[in-house]
């Protein structure tokens, strides 16, 4: 059911009043005028919102289904706003702030979840997918060649709590690396799950590559301590998604933990699922989809039509 805005322009607070049809409290919520500068600014959630969606980088999995909830729900007249996982939760927050409408292409785990009231809009036709699992996967050779580094990425699995901590200690200006670092010295149960009967290495340099996405920066920096603490060099290398599941493909890249299946990244597993080694989940019930603040009155994709 479409939505309409009205806005009340109130001295120099402008409120936003949302009013679903039929609902008998809209007229009563619009009582604080000043009389003269009452506007209708807006006509309807669309308009507010500047027909956008706000995205993040034009590699993750999440754009290519927003594109296509984009044709699915005839919201033709929208765009797709690319940019970054720091620029979106910028941009969230601005708009939180002031209590203005926006619409995020979003995920979890986030640490976004935990600093704001957000809510997934209802996806009734399913293009964003039921729970995802994020897998690790590895070069082709890699079991060969690094036993031991294969063995802790192949028991490697956590939680969406334990991917939350490292999050939120990085929101709140730890440096990933910091943080990683007292989350695996805080979880050495955990960790000793993954590395046991494993052997140590000399200082072999072994790369992992990620996307900066803020539950990827978590769980890079996190597995790559756990290497380390075995005896391996790691190697970082952030790069885009496509990217990352090509330099894993070809061999540039050891192995990344950061293979959103089955939907997110349905297409780059359809490309490369020959060239790499899948090791399963290291974490279930993640989920992608177009999040709202809960005060916007919205509840559907469907709802951003006109
Ligand atoms: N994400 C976070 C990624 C996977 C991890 C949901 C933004 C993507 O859309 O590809």
């Amino acid at each position: 059911m479409k939505k309409s805005l009205k806005y009340v322009v109130s001295g120099m607070a402008l409120t936003v009043f949302l009013a679903a049809c039929g609902a008998e409290e809209t007229q009563d919520e619009v009582t604080e005028t000043n009389g003269t500068e009452e506007t209708e600014a807006a006509a309807n959630v669309g308009e507010e919102l500047g027909y956008t969606i706000t995205g993040i980088d034009a590699g993750a999995g999440i754009m290519a289904a927003a594109e296509e909830a984009l044709e699915v729900y005839g919201l033709d007249n929208y765009t797709l706003q690319s940019s970054s996982d720091a620029a979106m939760t910028s941009a969230l927050n601005e708009a939180y702030e002031n209590e203005e409408a926006i619409v995020v292409t979003g995920w979890n785990p986030h640490w976004k979840f935990a600093k704001y009231d957000l809510k997934y809009l209802e996806d009734p036709e399913g293009v964003f997918g039921a729970a995802e699992d994020i897998h690790t996967i590895a070069r082709l050779g890699l079991e060969e060649d690094m036993p031991e580094a294969y063995q802790v990425l192949d028991n490697f699995y956590w939680t969406e709590e334990d991917m939350g901590e490292i999050m939120v200690e990085i929101y709140e200006g730890k440096e990933p690396e910091e943080a990683a670092a007292e989350w695996v010295e805080n979880n050495q149960d955990k960790v000793a799950e993954w590395t046991d009967g494993v052997g140590t290495v000399d200082g072999e340099t072994i790369s992992l590559a990620f996307v900066a996405w803020d539950s990827e920066i978590a769980s890079t920096n996190m597995i790559a301590k756990v290497l380390e603490s075995i005896g391996y060099t790691v190697e970082m290398n952030p790069m885009e998604g496509g990217f990352m599941w090509a330099a894993v493909a070809n061999g540039e890249a050891d192995a990344m933990v950061a293979a959103w299946l089955p939907g997110t990244h349905a297409a780059y597993y359809e490309d490369y699922q020959d060239d790499v080694v899948d090791l399963g989940a290291n974490l279930e019930g993640a989920k992608i989809g177009l999040v709202v603040p809960a005060y916007m009155e919205i509840d559907s994709i469907e709802d951003l039509q006109e």
